[in-house]
């Protein structure tokens, strides 16, 4: 299947991975890459030259391109976008901000730019700052989310563009996949699906918790502060939405989650930690490897998508 998206990133299958922080490492990125999707390695908090290392040591496990998530909450995301130019890397996605300011540099560089965005105001901005493709991410989605579903957001973000678009949020198999072209999108992207990839580095307790969530097992933290996020609920998650109820302050909510995210996935923390994961963990019934869950998902959707209706 040739997209937008496979001839903009020279990749065989139109699946990215998502940049989730601490999941996104370069196991995961080279694993992902190597079985012909794109992975992307998640700079999230990193300090630039972590970020520097992990490139390298994914450019020593796979030929095959594969990108950088720069997450604009970061204080350093101006030296990682810079890092991000020196190493050559082929794309960036960026999120939980805008990152108007950075595309020039990039587009110069020959960098190609693809923000994830969760509303159609910001596609169409980013459009016109220069991006070459654009992730809309449905609330389905774990993590930093929007507001708006990925069935809702999609369409319209597709209507609203000329430029490629991946369909992300609630997609971990192939009638997610086909359903996202369907709906105008050139690829998709996953996170929760590659929670339970065999390469990558998360903790057991981690994956078991996604493995053994149900479909209402995902809660929304941080609504009060702005700063929206999607993981599993767990007694983090009854504390910290006990205390937003009760009008706490954002110093005292970050005091439960600063760390909480590390020590969930390195360290199997999943009762105190923040175990981030989309709507869709309830659909992720056990480990695979990278190549399986693609070509799973891409030859699943594939045949969905040439039955057609009369079949
Ligand atoms: O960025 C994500 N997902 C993330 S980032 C992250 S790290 C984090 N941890 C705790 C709190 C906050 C961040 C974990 N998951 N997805 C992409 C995404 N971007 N979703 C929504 C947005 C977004 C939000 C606002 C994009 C642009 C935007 O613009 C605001 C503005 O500046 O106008």
């Amino acid at each position: 299947m040739k997209t937008g998206i496979t001839e903009l990133l020279g990749i065989e299958y139109p699946i990215i991975q998502g940049g989730m922080a601490w999941v996104a490492e370069y196991n995961l990125a080279a694993a992902v890459s190597n079985a012909g999707g794109f992975g992307i390695i998640g700079a999230a908090s990193a300090p630039p030259e972590i970020v520097r290392e992990q490139i390298l040591k994914c450019k020593e496990l796979t030929d095959k391109p594969f990108g950088v998530n720069v997450m604009l909450m970061n204080p350093n995301a101006e030296e990682v976008a810079k890092i991000v130019i020196e190493e050559g890397v082929k794309a960036v996605t960026t999120g939980a901000g805008n990152p108007a300011k950075f595309i020039p540099m990039w587009k110069e560089a020959g960098v190609k730019v693809i923000p994830v965005v969760a509303s159609v105001a910001m596609a169409v901005m980013m459009e016109r700052t220069g991006a070459d493709a654009i992730v809309a991410e449905g609330m389905e989605s774990g993590g930093h989310i929007g507001q708006t579903t990925t069935m809702a957001l999609l369409p319209q973000v597709v209507d609203a563009v000329n430029i490629p678009v991946i369909g992300a949020g609630g997609i971990a198999d192939g009638r997610g996949f086909a359903a996202a072209i369907m709906l105008g999108a050139e690829a998709v992207q996953m996170g929760t699906a590659f929670l339970v990839a065999k390469e990558n580095i998360v903790h057991e307790n981690y994956r078991n918790k996604v493995i053994a969530a149900k479909d209402i097992d995902s809660v929304v933290t941080g609504t009060s502060t702005g700063h929206p996020v999607r993981g599993l609920r767990n007694h983090m998650t009854k504390e910290y939405l006990r205390l937003e109820k009760e009008g706490a302050t954002i110093d005292e909510l970050e005091k439960i989650t600063l760390g909480a995210l590390r020590r969930a996935v390195i360290e199997g923390d999943a009762k105190d930690g923040t175990v981030m994961a989309g709507q869709i963990a309830g659909l992720i019934k056990k480990e695979a490897t990278c190549k399986e869950i693609i070509t799973s998902i891409y030859n699943e959707g594939v045949e969905l998508l040439n039955r057609g209706v009369n079949q």
